[in-house]
């Protein structure tokens, strides 16, 4: 693995990567079902993951997902990130 800036997963305590992947259900996090998370159905996926996290740091790992921008994850935003994580 080569070395990178801290993602959002070094924010996460060891053992959590394993639960976002069995938790990994985009469906089952995007509570209002229009196919995207928000930065607050996000928070709630990460506050889920790791209760100590806190809300900026959630959000510094949904800017990291959110690669266009433009303010929501999309499912391919999501899953190019549990790919690329
Ligand atoms: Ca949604
Ligand atoms: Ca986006």
């Amino acid at each position: 693995m080569t070395h990178k800036d801290r993602t959002t997963l070094d924010y996460l305590k060891p053992g959590a990567e394993e639960r976002i992947r069995s938790r990994a259900d985009f469906d089952f996090n995007d509570r209002d079902r229009d196919h995207q998370l928000t930065p607050e159905e996000f928070i709630r996926f990460m506050a889920d993951l790791d209760p100590e996290m806190s809300k900026e740091e959630c959000l510094i790992g949904f800017h990291e997902i959110d690669t266009n921008e433009d303010g929501v994850i999309t499912l391919d935003e999501f899953r190019a990130w549990l790919d690329g994580a």
